[in-house]
């Protein structure tokens, strides 16, 4: 396929230097909330159907329950923003094949068969765009509601899905698609070739995943590790680690196993000094509420990102090896030290770094910082006995390159 370098083109510009944004999974599943008929159940909450094997008939009657009147969609894009988030995906359909968006398609959607009757997606793209936050769309192409999602009827339910997908690129002119699902045995790689090129053709500058595919190094514009943070940079490909801030994507009443906002500062660290993206969930309530620990944890990491963020928005790998100390991360000529554990006083932090240093300085404040070679190949930094900043401090490096 005739496609542009995803990793130099001008259209993923916005998203190799967005580095953050917030992934939201909401749908009919937040109404049991991880439990059936009384009983929990084990998993991720999203896959409730599945896992407790509900038939449609059973898992259709969810939805007249759904009514999220607490849901306002000005507030989940000021979460996202003052989280330090720069996009944000929700699901428009998940594998429960319900559509959280107005669709001609079915009525098994949240405007024809909920009494909220409103659209929230509608809704969230107008408030993200008053926020400045970039929008976009998860798709699931698996689909447990629709009696064609199969192998012997698959041509027809492909051409709804197109149905679809025309109308939330129509609609809601989304930055980029998430697609997933795709690993469905009627699901190959042509079709989603074909499934691109018709989507580019309704918007050219769209950012789409690789599960719009079967996640090969050409399908789509970027890889999606899912739950981990790949061992190292992927060279020329763009990639984008999605993780839950919990251990579920949909929302689960009983868990309460958060990531501390340390967790997340160093995760984001660790993507962005390996060149990647981090795509962090929330799951909001069936009222159309984000758990407030979410947002708690997201403002403190937020708080971070507003001191430290040059560190990271803009920037790619360095080639330097990974330091002991925390991580790396690069734009142009300045090197950014992201420092978790800071030298305790009076010891050098030391870095192997062969190009002569013109400046070193606190990135918060701005000081400037000795930096003297330290007779071993190593640059010697003498650090301030305390740390800037709490979870991670930073020293910028300007080099002469080459
Ligand atoms: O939307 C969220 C999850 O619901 C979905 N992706 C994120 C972003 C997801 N996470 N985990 N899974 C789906 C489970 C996937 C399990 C799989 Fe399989 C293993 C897919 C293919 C092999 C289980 C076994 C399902 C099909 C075969």
């Amino acid at each position: 396929m005739s496609k542009d370098d995803p990793f130099t083109a001008p259209r993923t510009r916005w998203f190799r230097d967005a580095k953050y944004g917030m992934f939201i999974h909401w749908g009919l599943y937040a109404v049991p909330a991880g439990e059936w008929n009384g009983k929990k159940v084990p998993g991720i909450g999203e896959w409730i159907m599945h896992n407790a094997k509900i038939p449609v008939p059973e898992y259709e009657k969810l939805a007249p329950q759904f009514n999220p009147t607490k849901f306002d969609a000005r507030h989940w894009a000021r979460v996202a923003k003052s989280a330090g988030m720069r996009y944000l995906v929700i699901t428009s359909k998940h594998h429960d094949g319900f559509s959280l968006f107005d669709t001609a398609v079915n009525d098994y959607n949240i405007v024809d068969a909920t009494p909220f009757r409103r659209d929230p997606m509608r809704e969230l793209a107008a408030a993200c765009r008053g926020e400045g936050i970039k929008f976009g769309f998860y798709y699931s192409i698996m689909d447990w509601h629709h009696p064609q999602a199969s192998d012997r009827h698959a041509p027809r339910y492909i051409a709804q899905m197109k149905e679809q997908l025309r109308e939330l690129v129509l609609r809601y002119d989304p930055a980029l698609l998430w697609f997933d699902g795709e690993w469905v045995s009627w699901w190959d790689q042509e079709k989603g070739r074909d499934l691109e090129a018709y989507l580019r053709r309704l918007k050219p500058n769209l950012v789409i995943n690789n599960r719009i595919g079967k996640r090969k190094t050409d399908d789509g514009d970027y890889e999606t590790p899912e739950q981990e943070i790949p061992k190292a940079a992927m060279g020329t490909r763009l990639w984008e680690t999605c993780m839950t801030l919990n251990d579920t994507w949909g929302f689960k009443r009983d868990d309460h196993n958060w990531k501390s906002p340390q967790e997340v500062v160093h995760k984001l660290c660790d993507i962005a000094s390996k060149g990647g993206n981090f795509l962090l969930n929330v799951g909001p309530t069936a009222e159309g509420v984000i758990p407030e620990p979410s947002v708690r944890i997201l403002a403190d990491a937020g708080r971070w990102l507003r001191e430290n963020g040059e560190a990271i928005y803009g920037t790619t790998f360095s080639d330097l090896p990974q330091p002991p100390w925390g991580r790396i991360t690069r734009k142009g000529s300045r090197l950014y030290l992201i420092v978790f554990d800071w030298p305790t006083s009076g010891q050098p932090l030391r870095l192997a770094v062969q190009n002569p240093v013109r400046r070193a300085a606190l990135l918060k404040g701005g000081a400037g910082i000795q930096a003297v070679p330290d007779g071993n190949g190593s640059l010697a930094l003498s650090l301030p006995a305390a740390p800037p900043s709490p979870y991670a401090s930073v020293v910028v490096l300007e080099v002469n390159k080459g």
